[in-house]
């Protein structure tokens, strides 16, 4: 195959022609503009040029050639028509540089609060916006660290507790520790290891990653990076193809994959502004080559950007066909209500999740916490309680194993802690993540001796006193705990050249 010369691929620069360069690659994509989930604007702006950089963190390396047709992948690159590209260093990159040297050292990393002081401070504007971000009054996000707050402790006294044991298992699953870590999206945008942080820390210490269908990494990727046995659970979007959602699920099985955590809070992204003005105030330059064009999407943000192939038409009559296509354990992320609860042990799957998506959808919707407690008081009265064939898992707002240990006495089977492990991979990488991991370790450690707890079947719903827990003493309470107490962990100036 002969090779493509940059000057050809810089004459399809236009919207009636566009080509672009992915790793080495050309692509026609003239057709797939106004069907790019993201929109025609950010493809046009790399029209006839290297779009690879941009294309990184949002998409798995495949996608491209998986969801263009083959006609349309025009060939390779002649590597020696491509200017030398010396990256010009610019004015961002040079203070994300000097913030990243200014990172105090990792064990002055005292808690799960530190890393996301420094994961704002180092990360790119974009990136904070989009994993920071909840929708709307971002009420919810809030109240998920609020709720935590108003669970006492009823600690019980004089047990020998020179040893305690923490381990346990998840799904079946031996887990180091009561949490897991929970999808989130896209995260090369944090860290050029993006997903694979999480899988190399949680191999090396026991810990369970949900792999998310929207990593930057490739599923294979993540899967390749795992140590032998190592359990990896999937989240779900499910796509309005079905066969693509089969074909990943089954694909997921096959390498070895043990739970699917199936998102059902999702049919539309919640509006979360901070994201989607970043994306106004980022892509000047591309809104130069759409002048004078019409039906132009308006930017959404990055995640509304990337989600229109989630399929809102999602129902409980779809459950069977789940059950029918895989073997792995079925778990409803996304679970609110008792009625919906009872309607999933009904509909026969192995779970839910107690999650309001990290406050990221429907702003106003109550704590996982808070409903677990009706939740599990449902649940009793539709058999054995503790059940063992159906998990209650909680996620949303976990920072502390003080955290872990209030939803564990309430009935949890296990916490799922998201943004706390994207922070920590997004300021240290891999040795971050391991050191989260760790920290949550001794915080569990000490809460337990301090509890009177030897194992985690002994952290009892009589070790917690949640009487104030239903009362929301303001619509919007203050985290002022939090507010009040943490120091924010002081960071360096910059030194700029
Ligand atoms: O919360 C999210 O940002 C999320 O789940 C998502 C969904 C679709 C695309 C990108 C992210």
């Amino acid at each position: 195959m002969s090779l493509i010369s940059a000057a050809t691929v810089s004459q399809h620069a236009s919207r009636d022609s566009c080509w672009i360069i992915v790793h080495g690659k050309v692509y026609d994509v003239t057709d797939f503009l106004d069907d790019h989930p993201g929109g025609s604007k950010i493809i046009l702006k790399y029209a006839g040029t290297d779009a690879t950089e941009a294309y990184d963190p949002i998409h798995p390396p495949d996608a491209i050639k998986t969801n263009l047709p083959t006609q349309k992948h025009i060939g390779e690159i002649d590597p020696s028509t491509v200017a030398k590209v010396v990256k010009k260093v610019t004015d961002a990159d040079r203070k994300r540089q000097a913030l990243l040297d200014a990172r105090p050292p990792l064990d002055e990393i005292l808690n799960l609060h530190d890393f996301e002081a420094v994961a704002r401070s180092v990360l790119p504007d974009k990136a904070w916006a989009y994993y920071s971000s909840a929708s709307d009054d971002e009420i919810t996000i809030r109240e998920n660290r609020a709720a935590f707050q108003r669970i006492w402790f009823r600690p019980r006294i004089l047990r020998d507790v020179t040893s305690v044991d923490w381990s346990c298992t998840i799904l079946g699953q031996k887990s180091s520790l009561p949490l897991y870590i929970s999808a989130t999206a896209l995260g090369k945008l944090g860290h050029p290891d993006g997903e694979l942080n999480l899988t190399r820390a949680a191999g090396k210490h026991g810990v369970i990653q949900m792999i998310p269908t929207l990593a930057s990494c490739s599923f294979d990727q993540i899967v390749d990076a795992a140590v032998p046995g190592q359990p990896l659970f999937l989240q779900l979007y499910v796509n309005r193809n079905r066969e693509i959602t089969k074909n990943y699920v089954q694909h997921a099985e096959r390498r070895g994959v043990k739970a699917l955590f199936i998102t059902v809070d999702a049919p539309q992204l919640g509006r979360r502004e901070k994201d989607m003005r970043m994306k106004f105030v980022g892509d000047d330059a591309g809104a130069k080559v759409q002048e004078g064009q019409s039906g132009v999407k308006k930017d959404q943000g990055v995640a509304r950007a990337i989600s229109s192939f989630i399929d809102p038409s999602l129902s409980w009559k779809d459950i069977p066909w789940f059950r029918s296509i895989t073997n792995m354990s079925i778990i409803l992320k996304g679970v609110a209500t008792p009625e919906d609860a009872i309607m999933a042990l009904e509909a026969g799957v192995q779970g839910i999740v107690l999650s309001n998506h990290g406050g990221r959808q429907l702003d106003t919707s109550r704590s996982g916490l808070e409903n677990l407690v009706d939740i599990v008081a449902a649940l009793k009265t539709r058999g054995p309680w503790p059940n063992p064939n159906f998990s209650v898992f909680v996620d949303g707002g976990v920072r502390r194993a003080s955290d872990v240990l209030k939803a564990l006495a309430l009935g949890a089977s296990a916490v799922g802690v998201g943004r706390g492990f994207l922070y920590a991979f997004s300021s240290y990488g891999q040795e971050g993540v391991e050191r989260a991991i760790q920290i949550f370790r001794d915080e569990i450690e000490m809460n337990m001796r301090l509890l009177g707890a030897r194992n985690l079947s002994e952290v009892v719903p009589e070790m917690v006193d949640a009487s104030a827990l239903h009362s929301h003493a303001t619509i919007t309470p203050r985290d002022s705990l939090y507010d009040q107490t943490y120091q924010p962990l002081r960071l360096a100036q910059p030194k700029t050249r």
